[in-house]
C-alpha cells in the first residue's frame, strides 16, 4: 500500500494539534529522582512520597494483613469479575505461550542450532493510579508474567490507590506488591532499595513521568514500551452505526483530555450522524467533562474515498485500538498491518478487551505499532540460541570463520576456529 498525505483525504474535522505537552524540565526531574534513590533508597523513596504522594507508608511491602484486608474488603462481584478477566488473560496467554516452540535444527551436516524459552527471572509490574482505578490494570501485567513462569513477580502501585488495587495484584498472581508510585518506584525497581529487589524488567504503563523514568532506566533493566495516551480509530462504511461509534469513541476519550480519538469512513452521512450523536451522546454521559473535552481537542473524522484509502490510512495512523466497521470486517482487516490490537467487526469493542476479553490491553501509542504489538506472554521470556557443531560440522564452518578472521585482521579468532581442524597441533597454527 502506497504513503498516504493528509492532503489525500478530506477532514471533517481535525484535532487541535499536537497536544502531548512537552515538558523540557521532565527529563531533568526524573533523572534527578532516578540519581536520588539510586544514592539514598528507601530515604530518597520516603521524601519523593511525601512529596507526590502526601503519604508516607511506615512501609513499602504490603503485609500478608493488608492483603488480607483488602480481599476481604472487596466486593464479591468485583471479584467474581476480575477472577473472570484474569482466567480470560490466561487461557489466551497460554495458548499464545504454546505458539513459542523451542527449537533444535541441523542446518548443515553437523551443525546443530536451536533456541529455548526462557522466563525473565523477576520481573517489575507497574499498576498506575491516575484518574480511574482500572481493575483490569495489574491484571494485564501480572497474569503474563506468571503464565511465562517468571520465578519472581513484584508490583509497585501508587500508596494512593484503592485497596481493591492490592487484592487485584495479590489476585492476578504477585509474589510481593510495594506501596510506590511514579518515577521513584521505576528507579527502585532498576536500582534497588532497602525494601525493593532488584528485577530484570520492568512493564507496565504510567503517567509521563513514569514513562521517562522507563526510559531513562531502560539497559540497567529491560521495559515493555513507552506508553502515550490512549488512542482509537475507527474505520467505517456505510454499513456501520454511527450509535455503536460514538459510544466506542467516548468510551476512549473518557480516560484523559489527551486521549487521541478519530474516524475515518468512506460514507459522509456515517461521518455527519456520528458527529451529531456524539454531541448527543455527550449530553447525558457522566464523564463528559472529560470525554468531551478529549474529542474537542483531539477528535477527528476523516472521509476516504474507497476502502482502499481507508485501509492506507488506518495504516498510516498506526492506531493503539483499530475497529473495523465494514460489510466485511474479515476481508477489509486482512488487508492492515499497523495497529496495536485490531477489532474486527461491530460486536468488537474495545471495552472488552480493556476489560475482560482475554487480549492485553496494554498496547503500543503514538504510531509505535509501526514496529511492534503490545503486552503479551512473549515479552516476560527470552528466545536465546545455543548450538553445537559434530566433526562434520566444523569441516563445514571452520575454514570460512578462519579465512574471515583473517581477513578481518582478528587473529585470535582465526587460531580458535584452527584449533577445532588441528586440535593437537596449537603450534602449528601460531601464525
Ligand atoms: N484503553 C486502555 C485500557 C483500559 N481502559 C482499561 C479501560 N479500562 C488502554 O488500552
Ligand atoms: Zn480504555
Amino acid at each position: 500500500m502506497g504513503a498516504i498525505a493528509e492532503s489525500d483525504v478530506e477532514f471533517i474535522k481535525r484535532p487541535q494539534g499536537q497536544d502531548v505537552q512537552a515538558d523540557r524540565t521532565l527529563t531533568e526531574t526524573v533523572q534527578n529522582i532516578i540519581d536520588q534513590v539510586r544514592e539514598r533508597g528507601d530515604a530518597a523513596l520516603r521524601d519523593f512520597s511525601a512529596k507526590f504522594d502526601k503519604t508516607t507508608p511506615d512501609n513499602f511491602e504490603v503485609s500478608e494483613g493488608e492483603i488480607a484486608t483488602a480481599l476481604a474488603d472487596l466486593d464479591p462481584q468485583t471479584r467474581k469479575d476480575s477472577e473472570f478477566a484474569i482466567a480470560q488473560v490466561k487461557r489466551f496467554a497460554q495458548a499464545q505461550l504454546a505458539t513459542m516452540q523451542p527449537l533444535d535444527v541441523e542446518t548443515l551436516p553437523g551443525v546443530h542450532l536451536g533456541h529455548r524459552i526462557i522466563p525473565i527471572q523477576t520481573v517489575g509490574c507497574y499498576v498506575p493510579g491516575g484518574r480511574y482505578p482500572i481493575l483490569s490494570a495489574p491484571v494485564m501485567s501480572i497474569v503474563p508474567a506468571v503464565v511465562a513462569g517468571c520465578d519472581e513477580i513484584i508490583a509497585c502501585l501508587p500508596p494512593g490507590a484503592h485497596p481493591a488495587m492490592i487484592a487485584i495484584c495479590h489476585l492476578a498472581g504477585a509474589h510481593r506488591i510495594f506501596k510506590v508510585g511514579g518515577a521513584q518506584a521505576i528507579a527502585a525497581m532498576a536500582w534497588g532499595t532497602e525494601s525493593i529487589p532488584v528485577v530484570d524488567k520492568v512493564v507496565g504503563p504510567g503517567n509521563a513521568f513514569v514513562n521517562e523514568a522507563k526510559r531513562q532506566v531502560f539497559g540497567k533493566v529491560g521495559i515493555d514500551a513507552l506508553a502515550g495516551p490512549s488512542e482509537i480509530y475507527v474505520i467505517a462504511d456505510d454499513s456501520a452505526d454511527p450509535r455503536i461509534l460514538a459510544a466506542d469513541l467516548l468510551a476512549q476519550a473518557e480516560h484523559d483530555v489527551h486521549t487521541r480519538v478519530g474516524m475515518a469512513t468512506t460514507s459522509p452521512k456515517i461521518a455527519r450522524d456520528t458527529l451529531a450523536e456524539i454531541e448527543r451522546q455527550l449530553t447525558n454521559l457522566p464523564t463528559a467533562v472529560t470525554a468531551g473535552e478529549a474529542w474537542k481537542r483531539q477528535g477527528e473524522i476523516v472521509i476516504c474515498r474507497d476502502e482502499a484509502q481507508l485501509i492506507a490510512w488506518a495504516d498510516h495512523m498506526a492506531t493503539e485500538h483499530l475497529q473495523v466497521h465494514t460489510r466485511d470486517p474479515h476481508a477489509t482487516a486482512s488487508k492492515i498491518r499497523n495497529y496495536g490490537s485490531l477489532f474486527i467487526g461491530q460486536n468488537a469493542s474495545v471495552v472488552f478487551s480493556d476489560k475482560c476479553c482475554g487480549t492485553n490491553h496494554t498496547l503500543p501509542t503514538m504510531a509505535a505499532a509501526r514496529y511492534t504489538g503490545g503486552l503479551w506472554v512473549g515479552a516476560y521470556v527470552k528466545i536465546c540460541t545455543h548450538q553445537w557443531i559434530d566433526d562434520h560440522g566444523i569441516a563445514a564452518v571452520a575454514q570460512p570463520a578462519v579465512r574471515q578472521s583473517r581477513t578481518e585482521g582478528m587473529q585470535a579468532h582465526r587460531r580458535a576456529a584452527e584449533i577445532r581442524l588441528l586440535p593437537n597441533s596449537i603450534d602449528a597454527i601460531t601464525n
